[in-house]
């Protein structure tokens, strides 16, 4: 139990996965741990990546805290998955006509709103973990939103374009090239510099149960663990360390894992994903593991190479199915 009473969940995640996956947490907890007016006693606190972001614009963009802040504050665009819903974009034509900006990376009017309030917190001396407070006080998430670290880490990626080799951000590759040209390798830009947040550190410290989202396994859980100290410190937590597969039956649920995975030779398979991570009991990061019925044959492998593997329905198609993933990966952590 937490210091006060509250149960203490702490997640590490990405984008949209991560940000669905905390919907339903969020829905499941309110269930099991009512706190009588419609909340939940219980305290979920999402660790979250942080190597999508770049400046643009002069703005500072936040992909996957945005896209969690909007998901669980009701104002996501569920179809596209990202950015706002009822959104314009005029300014983005303005800057496009001013030729500054990436034309393929469209900065809606309302999200620019976001961009703009953001990047004038940190003007004023906050740090990312401040303003990311800041901001989402107006979207009352019923999650704290926790940025990996307060010095910025981004995920470059090595591709081979018309012959030539680049290098270019993460979202250059993801959105422009749609993850379609082959990436040589991943590079986190100023992650030598970076360390997890003091804020990180207590949600690790305190946490009853640490549980793995089924994000991206190597831009966005791979970028929070390879924050200096992150693993360290995720090692030595008390908690159980649970893991939910972000692929079922070797495809990649959403995005496109399986381009990431192939670049760092890892196999798009449930069962590769969690010898990836590790068991914890052997130096990694897994105590457990969830995998979709379409992969149960994994389980036994797993649990044998000490994660202890569970087989449930990872589909998460609306809210209950949310939620019931969530109690599975709760239950999976005996909790
Ligand atoms: N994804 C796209 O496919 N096209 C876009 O134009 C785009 C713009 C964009 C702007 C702000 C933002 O926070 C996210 C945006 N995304 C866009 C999604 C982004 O690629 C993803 O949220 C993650 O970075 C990858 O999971």
């Amino acid at each position: 139990m937490g210091l006060n009473g509250g149960v203490k969940i702490t997640v590490l995640a990405g984008g949209v996965g991560g940000a669905r996956f905390l919907r339903g947490l969020r829905t499941q907890l309110r269930k099991a741990y009512p706190n009588g007016d419609g909340g939940s006693s219980a305290e979920i606190t999402a660790v979250v990546n942080t190597g999508d972001d770049m400046w643009l614009t002069g703005l500072r963009v936040c992909p996957d805290l945005d896209s969690i802040m909007y998901t669980l504050g009701g104002a996501n665009d569920d179809e596209r998955g990202w950015g706002r819903k009822d959104e314009s974009e005029r300014v983005s034509a303005e800057l496009t006509a001013y030729g500054i900006g990436w034309p393929w990376f469209t900065l809606g009017d309302l999200d620019l709103g976001t961009h703009i309030a953001r990047s004038s917190f940190l003007r004023d001396g906050l740090t990312l973990t401040e303003a990311t407070a800041r901001l989402a006080e107006r979207w009352n998430p019923g999650v704290r939103l926790l940025p990996m670290s307060d010095q910025p880490v981004e995920t470059h990626v090595d591709i081979l374009v018309d012959g030539k080799r680049r290098i270019v951000h993460f979202e250059e590759w993801w959105v422009k090239y749609r993850a379609t040209v082959p990436a040589q390798r991943f590079i986190q830009v100023g992650v030598d510099a970076a360390k997890p947040t003091p804020s990180v550190l207590r949600a690790i410290e305190q946490a009853d149960v640490i549980l793995v989202a089924p994000s991206n396994p190597v831009v966005s859980i791979g970028t929070i663990l390879g924050v200096p100290g992150m693993r360290q410190a995720l090692h030595g937590a008390r908690a159980p360390i649970v893991g939910v597969s972000p692929i079922i039956s070797g495809a990649a649920v959403r995005g496109m894992a399986d381009a990431c995975l192939t670049a760092i030779g890892v196999e798009t398979t449930a069962a590769a994903v969690a010898k990836h991570y590790g068991a914890r009991t052997r130096g990694g990061l897994l105590d457990a593991w969830l995998v979709d019925e379409a992969d149960a044959a994994a389980a036994p492998v797993l649990t044998a190479a000490g994660i202890r593997t569970t087989v449930v329905p990872l589909w998460m198609n609306d809210a209950d199915t949310s939620a019931q993933l969530a109690a599975d990966a709760l239950a999976a952590a005996r909790f």
